[in-house]
């Protein structure tokens, strides 16, 4: 009985193994301050699979235009720039937070109210997209567990 037991608990793991995925983890849409024409979105990426994965855009439920962007030093300035493609190696995680990498929002059809989930859909190459219901946080109620500033 026990040897079965171990047997179908094997079973499970290793088909849980073999449907590996690219899963997002943590995902925060912030609403958009008063006045402001942009906002923000965060999460972590983590490609638990072989390949790498190459995330080409992102779309957010009400928002007409979403970038990927990342923080750069330049000539001593923190500046944002566009990126087109995000490579995300096999079995690693990608973090998008404040300062760093991050989804930026513009041109909101409808603004993200604080409390709702809203779907984010990340689009891959090779036809591939992920997506999730996101939280919508305000600005200060974000979770600080990942704050390394
Ligand atoms: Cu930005």
């Amino acid at each position: 009985m026990r040897f079965l037991v171990f047997i179908s608990a094997f079973c499970i793991f290793y088909i849980n193994s073999a449907i590996a995925h690219t899963t997002l983890i943590d995902v925060q849409v912030r609403s958009f301050i008063p006045g402001a024409s942009n906002s923000v979105a965060y999460f972590t990426l983590d490609n638990d699979t072989k390949d790498i994965r190459t995330l080409v855009s992102a779309e957010v439920e009400g928002i007409k235009r979403v970038e990927i962007h990342q923080h750069k030093f330049i000539n001593g300035m923190m500046k944002m720039s566009r990126l087109h493609s995000l490579d995300i190696n096999a079995y690693h995680q990608v973090h998008f937070r404040p300062g760093g990498l991050h989804l930026m929002l513009f041109e909101p059809i409808q603004f993200p109210k604080p409390g709702d989930k809203i779907k984010l859909t990340l689009h891959f190459t090779k036809g591939e997209s992920i997506s999730i219901q996101a939280d919508v946080i305000k600005l200060g109620e974000e979770k600080q567990n990942h704050s390394h500033h």
